[in-house]
């Protein structure tokens, strides 16, 4: 296979997307959340940590709580990066999100390639940048306007939550947002208005939102995005217009998949992955 076929490496994550014996059925949201996990740790200020370099392949790195489970996704892309062993692991990880995104009927999400994998240990970036659900709006806030995202991509973003569970081994919390979790869509955001949510202790004695009959589930930091008014406002916006929500989320998560990258004159990534030295 021709180096630089990226339609090939699509069509062979789309491939590994069904996997019958994990959660629903599918890795795609697994998936998103490595690609989003790969690049959240970025920092404008220092121009430190992001997607490129897909520093998680470091013990310092995987070993972050946040990143619990995450194993299981760079496992189910092993077969994939074998097939194509031209491609860094920082592109393949982030093409895999966009890739199942698209899979479970979410938007076309702008990708480039580019990203180098060759980062010395030094560059991982420390643990505990990725947010922490048991929060509310200011924690929110300070992580992602560190990303340099706005209250409203804040917003749109978290309408990832549309797509997967929470398991009582990896995080703590349990259960699906939505009813059909591997279907990309608005009812997130219609379910944060909707519903009522009452606060309870887990059966790993940790404190989420369930609904009435305990079968969906919220995080802290989702209810923080209704009791905020300049969230709500946005939640509000997205419950209403799916079309906006999509374009929206595109955005937001193409500009996620970006920060770490730093790009030439003509879109290409320089062989360079951080400004500066942690
Ligand atoms: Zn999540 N997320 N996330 N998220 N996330 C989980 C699962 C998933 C937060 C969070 O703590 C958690 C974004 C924002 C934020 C996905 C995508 C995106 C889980 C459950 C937690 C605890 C993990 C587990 O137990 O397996 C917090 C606090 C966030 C912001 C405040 C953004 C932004 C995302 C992408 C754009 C996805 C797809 C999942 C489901 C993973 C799976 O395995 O099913």
């Amino acid at each position: 296979m021709a180096a630089g076929d990226y339609m090939a490496v699509r069509d062979a994550i789309k491939k590994i997307i069904p996997q019958s014996s994990y959660d629903d059925g599918s890795a795609g949201p697994v998936l998103v959340r490595l690609a989003w996990h790969a690049s959240g740790t970025y920092d404008k200020k220092s121009g430190t940590g992001g997607s490129n370099g897909a520093t998680m392949r470091y013990k310092l790195e995987a070993s972050d709580e946040a990143n619990n489970g995450l194993e299981y996704a760079r496992k189910f892309l092993d077969p994939v990066r074998q097939q194509f062993p031209w491609i860094s692991y920082a592109d393949l990880w982030t093409l895999a999100g966009v890739v199942a995104i698209e899979y479970m009927g979410g938007p076309k999400v702008d990708w480039k390639p580019g990203r180098v994998d060759d980062v010395d240990e030094q560059y991982v970036p420390p643990n505990g940048r990725l947010p922490d659900a048991t929060q509310g709006e200011d924690h929110i806030r300070s992580v992602f306007y560190r990303m340099g995202f706005n209250d409203q991509e804040i917003v749109a973003l978290s309408g990832a939550h549309n797509l997967g569970r929470c398991h009582a081994d990896r995080s703590g919390f349990e259960g699906p947002w939505v009813p059909m979790p591997t279907r990309f869509s608005n009812t997130y955001f219609k379910l944060l208005l909707r519903s009522e949510w009452h606060k309870r202790t887990n059966s790993v004695g940790v404190e989420q939102y369930n609904d009435e009959d305990n079968e969906l589930m919220m995080l802290p930091t989702d209810m923080a995005l209704v009791k905020d008014p300049k969230f709500r406002t946005w939640v509000e916006k997205y419950a209403e217009d799916k079309d906006l929500f999509y374009r929206d989320f595109a955005a937001g998560f193409g500009k996620l998949l970006e920060l770490g990258v730093i790009r030439g004159p003509e879109g290409k990534a320089l062989r360079q992955y951080a400004r500066a030295k942690l």
